[in-house]
């Protein structure tokens, strides 16, 4: 879709005598907050919005293509634009200037009520009148290719009407203005970075406008930044992407659009193989922080769209769950950006849309253009359905855990499970539990272990096959269960950090294959359902030693075989090595000694950075191709000293 088309000037006609006279300005100083939202540090913000915009409309009208922003000394603010100048003629309803009606009176505006354009920003073109009320002073200076006009007001009013001091061959409007500091009484100090967000995300809306910001304050070091995205919106989402620090799933940020008479719609969105979502709505380039009619049609549209291609293309059997909103939107990255006449704004904040019609063209702009690309892209497809697909397993199983672990938590006490063995004390600032796999192993650990403060969970069943399982099989195969209950916390929304049991969560697992995987399945679970626990530090990994080094009456354990050649050396050869294949092999004493002691053992503290890589592993270890899977296994044979997740 071309921008360009969407902002057409109402009729070629348009002139001084557009301008309607509606209302005085008084109203303005008396309750600013009516007008601007409030005098604070976003009002102050807002002045430069509100005049900006309506060089936009004139660069989306075609006749400007550069938009210069300066902050200047004393808060005082330039805005320049190479249009066509704000029209000087008198307007015949009011013998006056139509670029004094502009700054002079509220609402002052276009034909038909409206800002001379079609779809406008801001407060629909009115708010020059209102800055220039909010301004100790206003300067307005206006370049039609032969003159150049200037006019000065202060507090909204004329205080030298408009006069011509030169001439030009160029067209253009310079408006000048210092924010009113018995306004704007918390500050009038603009902020740089504030002013670039939102002029950015209007650059990313209006693609091709173009802005220079610039921060020409003598107390600050002189900054400069060149908006312009020609991609629009698309670019927008690869921005988004960019900051969300994930991986794209899908190769190309997908684009509809669709133009019906006044109203447009445009839509650009890109799965990332993250799990959060982030959706970005616009209504005349008002970003819709709330929401309406658009944002719901889209997500509706989207996850109806996505379960009928689903079906059609053998994803999804007939019978089988619908997808669900919740589970489309997961990693999904999208803009959504309407422009429509007469837009309604609702809620508190006037952040969300109201108008209906507008959902009705977003869902099918969706439904139609966005199936076609569906269709028209089966490989792109198929890596979007198998993602949603697997969030919406993953959801159905969290709910499943969690009604399981409702259901237990609505007996009077939560039963703990058969296999934990748990710690006298109750203070869980001081308890630790060891989750072990395999039976032989937990007997070991529990024999050994000082039942004060040390609890342990031995995890048990087969030992699972990881490659493949998929992590919501394993819970409702009820091998993580057991964890999520001696843990106490709850999972995903449930998740309590207040009701955990035990300070440390120690991982207790062999340095061997099926080691890695229990290593990688605990953390990846943790990772999905508890990241709480891995933020806060309460995740950490055992080190059992792999050899044991007896020379007489001595004994020492290596966890390397670089380790073990260093003892050998330094007790002079003819010692007795044994070689731990798993901890089951170790007698309760030399697993205390080893690995569970607090005053002799080393545990490895797990960060979100560990887990996040155990995640990928696991995704790996899950997914079709054979040949990295085939590598981890060779590799982690081997065991490992160092962590093999
Ligand atoms: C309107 O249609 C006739 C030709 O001029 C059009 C117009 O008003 N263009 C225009 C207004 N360009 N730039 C502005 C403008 C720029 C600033 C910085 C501030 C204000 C209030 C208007």
């Amino acid at each position: 879709m071309d921008n360009h088309d969407i902002n057409l000037p109402v009729n070629e006609g348009y002139n001084e005598d557009s301008i309607q006279v509606l209302e005085g300005l008084e109203a303005v100083r008396k309750r600013p907050g009516m007008y601007i939202g409030s005098t604070g540090e976003k009002g102050l913000h807002h002045l430069v919005y509100e005049i900006v915009d309506n060089s936009i409309d004139e660069t989306l009208a075609g006749y400007c293509d550069l938009i210069e922003v300066e902050l200047l000394d004393d808060g005082i603010v330039r805005v320049h634009d190479n249009g066509r100048g704000i029209p000087v003629g008198i307007n015949t309803q009011t013998g006056k200037p139509a670029v004094t009606i502009v700054f002079t009176v509220l609402h002052a505006g276009g034909k038909f009520g409206g800002s001379g354009y079609k779809v406008s920003g801001g407060l629909h073109g009115v708010g020059a009148s209102v800055v220039n009320a909010l301004s100790s002073w206003l300067e307005v200076k206006v370049y039609d290719g032969k003159n150049i006009y200037v006019e000065k007001y202060e507090k909204g009013e004329v205080v030298e009407e408009l006069k011509i001091i030169g001439e030009t061959t160029e067209t253009g409007t310079v408006v000048t203005f210092k924010p009113d500091p018995q306004i704007f009484t918390d500050t009038t100090t603009y902020d740089y970075d504030i002013l670039l967000h939102r002029l950015r995300e209007q650059a990313f809306l209006n693609a091709g406008i173009r802005v220079l910001l610039k921060d020409l304050r003598s107390d600050s070091e002189p900054k400069q930044d060149d908006i312009n995205y020609e991609g629009g919106i698309k670019s927008y989402v690869e921005f988004l992407l960019e900051k969300s620090k994930k991986d794209r799933l899908n190769q190309d940020v997908m684009y509809v659009a669709n133009t019906i008479k006044d109203s447009s719609a445009e839509i650009a969105l890109l799965w990332s193989t993250g799990y959060d979502t982030k959706i970005m709505s616009f209504a005349n380039t008002i970003h819709t922080i709330d929401g309406g009619t658009h944002e719901t049609s889209f997500k509706t549209a989207l996850t109806r769209t996505i379960n009928k291609y689903g079906l059609k293309f053998k994803f999804l059997k007939e019978g089988d769950p619908k997808l669900k909103i919740d589970d489309v939107t997961e990693g999904l990255i999208a803009v959504v950006s309407v422009k429509l006449v007469d837009a309604q704004f609702e809620s508190q904040t006037k952040a969300k849309l109201g108008n209906t019609a507008i959902g009705t063209m977003v869902n099918n702009l969706v439904a139609e253009k966005f199936y076609e690309f569906l269709e028209d892209n089966p490989a792109e497809a198929k890596i979007i359905m198998e993602k949603i697909i697997s969030a919406s397993n993953a959801r159905e199983a969290a709910q499943r855990a969690r009604e399981l672990q409702r259901s237990k938590t609505g007996l009077s006490r939560v039963r703990m499970p058969e296999k934990l063995a748990d710690c006298i004390s109750k203070d869980a600032s001081e308890t630790e539990i060891f989750i072990v796999e395999g039976d032989s192993a937990g007997g070991s650990a529990k024999e050994g272990r000082d039942n004060n403060n040390q609890a342990i969970l031995s995890l048990w069943g087969k030992m699972l096959n990881v490659e493949k399982a998929r992590i919501d099989k394993v819970f409702s195969n009820e091998k993580l269960a057991p964890v999520v209950v001696a843990l106490g916390t709850g999972i995903a929304e449930d998740f309590d950090i207040e009701k955990l049991r035990y300070n440390k969560i120690i991982i207790m697992a062999d340095a061997d294959v099926d080691g890695s995987h229990i290593r990688v399945l605990l953390l990846t679970f943790f990772f999905r359902y508890m990241p709480q626990l891995i933020e806060h530090g309460h995740v950490y990994l055992a080190q059992p030693p792999l050899f044991r080094i007896t020379k007489g009456k001595q004994h020492f354990y290596a966890f390397s075989d670089e380790e073990r050649d260093r003892y050998i050396e330094q007790l002079g050869g003819s010692t007795d090595i044994q070689r731990y294949k798993g901890l089951g092999e170790m007698d309760p004493i030399q697993l205390w000694e080893t690995t569970m002691d607090p005053e002799t053992r080393m545990l490895i503290r797990v960060n979100m950075k560990d887990a996040e890589k155990a995640d990928e592993v696991f995704t790996m270890l899950m997914g079709d191709e054979v040949e990295p899977r085939r590598k981890f296994i060779e590799e982690n044979a081997q065991y490992v000293q160092n962590l093999d997740i």
